[in-house]
């Protein structure tokens, strides 16, 4: 683990080995097999985001028009998400330090030109819980900043096999991913990025 300076934010560059990062790509392709990728939107306006997204879990995160949620069904398919990999809940038993299991594990998907604006993660009823964060693929340039918009802001490479997780007072920073540097990474034959967010959604 690598202090980063910034409270709450605790680093584990290079936590899955190759090995352990083609195994989670496999389960990866499994949860998309039989949760297709959709194309979230910004609520009233319905600007589709640059990112990919699907869930496993019991809770998956969706935006469209009329808001951001959670819910238990795939919005497009109406079935439920599938179950969360155990490499997944082993990782969150490592390094989360709290009692429940993860509820939701978004994945994000970038392709070539994909990003993610500046944002709070704040769709969950409690924030006592960490987010947990593992990227697969090619490198994120990952953008940190405080707990208010408009402040100061650092920046940090995410590669994969990569784990971060945000805690504490860091549960409510904003962050975001500027770029995605191709060709970074061979993990994905075609290239581009995942990353997966465990989360627990309700109070303990
Ligand atoms: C800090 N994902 O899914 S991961 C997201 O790489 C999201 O796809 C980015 O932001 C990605 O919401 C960044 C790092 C991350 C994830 C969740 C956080 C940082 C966080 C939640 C709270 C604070
Ligand atoms: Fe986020």
């Amino acid at each position: 683990m690598v202090e980063t300076g910034i409270e709450g934010v605790r680093y584990f560059p290079a936590y899955f080995d190759a090995e352990a990062q083609r195994a989670l790509l496999a389960d990866v392709e499994a949860v998309r097999a039989d949760a297709p990728f959709f194309t979230p939107r910004m609520p009233r306006t319905a600007k589709p985001f640059s990112v990919q997204m699907t869930n496993c879990g019991p809770l998956g995160w969706v935006a469209d028009v009329d808001g951001y949620r959670y819910q238990p069904l795939h919005p497009e398919t109406g079935r439920p998400w599938p179950a969360m990999p155990a490499a997944l809940t082993d990782l969150w038993d490592e390094v989360a330090a709290v009692a429940g299991p993860p509820e939701a594990c978004l994945i994000n998907h970038y392709a070539a030109g994909a990003k993610m604006g500046l944002h709070q993660d704040r769709d969950e009823a409690d924030f006592s819980a960490p987010v947990v964060s593992v990227s697969l693929g090619d490198t994120a340039v990952f953008r940190l900043g405080g707990t208010k918009r408009g402040g100061k802001t650092t920046s940090m490479r995410l590669a994969s096999g990569d784990v971060i997780v945000f805690g504490g007072p860091a549960r409510l920073i904003y962050h975001g991913i500027d770029r995605v540097l191709a060709g970074s990474s061979s993990l994905l034959a075609e290239g581009g990025r995942y990353n997966l967010t465990l989360r627990r959604v309700t109070p303990l």
